[in-house]
């Protein structure tokens, strides 16, 4: 006969469950093919989140599109264009811009692939710690913060001092590498015109060199069972200069505009760039670095997205607002910084939505 007291269960030992996943080193992808069909605890948000994600009623306003060929005949409207996008929103779509459909189409494949490689080839690079330029991991912040989020990550280190190419799993080689050479020359377009957008030179941006330190991530949304409870990535805004992101067909990203939360809709052949806080910092403010986030993914279809984050290579070198934007009427907003000091701030905190901006306001 089973005694009438009921046993108390266990209090939820969360500290426990995070290192007990992590050390299966196959991250959520390996959760899903073990059939879970509710995520564990550590995966579900604050109510505080939740509530934030529910939809917006009524029509959604599109994040601006740019049409890239038309800088031939036409450069001071692209200009214009670019200037708007990125001094309200911070986050616009970028078409014809010369990469090759078919290149777009193998990166995404090719970390799709890396995703979808055995659990055991996944788990040779899977590590917290950069070392050797590339690591594997679920949630960047897992140790740090409040829950995590639904979503594995593959990074590699472009540069300065880049990653040995056979470091970079076999699988996604070839791509990552000739991705890395079309980020860059696109970034570089980009900055340009970002540089004139604000009055200056089409060089004065790109010769900070802006776009020497990259770092890639290529990020894998798999199926979530419990969406509602969870988030593929927190809100967020990038730390770096600009970001060049490729999005898959599936959806989920967003960004936070004056009219709430809006999707960035995925565009085949389109690229998704956004201005991160260290151009924000420089531009005096005439541009915005937004925060943004992924919902977990509903489809039973995995979401794949690849970021580059471009940073400046040097990290001794003192950023802030540029001399041509501040004046008597608008003063620098921010102090001057070592790259060093500001990653250092941003690793210290955990990917929550907290600004990183404002611990450089004077
Ligand atoms: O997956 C995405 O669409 C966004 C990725 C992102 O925001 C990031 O890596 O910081």
């Amino acid at each position: 006969m089973s005694s009438p007291i009921a046993t108390p269960s266990p209090p939820y030992d969360r500290l426990k469950a995070v290192k007990q996943f992590d050390e299966t080193k196959a991250g959520v992808k390996g959760l899903i093919d073990s059939g879970i069909k509710t995520i564990p605890p550590f995966f579900i948000h604050p109510q505080e989140t939740l509530i934030d994600l529910l939809p917006r009623s009524g029509p959604e306003p599109e994040i601006p599109t740019i049409d890239l060929s038309a800088l031939e005949n036409s450069r001071a409207t692209v200009v214009e264009q670019i200037r708007f996008a990125a001094s309200t929103v911070g986050f616009f779509q970028v078409i014809n811009h010369g990469v090759p459909v078919d290149l777009l189409r193998r990166v995404i494949g090719a970390v799709k692939g890396f995703h979808e490689s055995p659990a055991e080839k996944r788990a040779e690079v899977y590590r917290r710690e950069m070392g050797t330029g590339v690591s594997y991991i679920s949630n960047v912040d897992l140790f740090n913060s409040k829950a995590a989020s639904w979503r594995d990550t593959i990074q590699i280190k472009m540069g300065p001092g880049a990653v040995d190419e056979k470091e970079i799993p076999e699988v996604c080689r070839k791509e990552v590498m000739e991705w890395d050479k079309e980020v860059v020359r696109v970034g570089e377009i980009l900055l340009g015109l970002l540089s004139e957008g604000l009055g200056l030179d089409a060089g004065r941006l790109p010769e900070m060199g802006l776009s020497q330190g990259r770092v890639m991530v290529g990020h894998y949304y798999p199926f979530c069972p419990q969406p509602n409870l969870t988030v593929g990535l927190n809100s967020h805004a990038d730390p770096g200069a600009l970001t060049v992101l490729l999005q898959d067909h599936i959806g989920g990203l967003q960004v936070r505009t004056q009219q709430g939360w809006i999707h960035v809709k995925p565009l085949d052949g389109a690229l998704v760039i956004n201005i991160g806080d260290l151009l924000q910092i420089i531009s005096n403010e005439e541009y915005k670095s937004a925060d943004h986030r992924v919902l977990a993914n509903p489809s039973n279809e995995p979401r794949v997205s690849v970021a580059v984050f471009l940073n400046p290579g040097n990290r001794e070198k003192l950023f802030g607002p540029l001399p041509e934007l501040t004046s008597t009427e608008k003063p620098a907003l921010y102090r001057d910084f070592t790259l060093i000091e500001f990653l250092t701030r941003f690793f210290k905190k955990e990917l929550d939505g907290k600004s990183l901006t404002n611990y450089f306001r004077k």
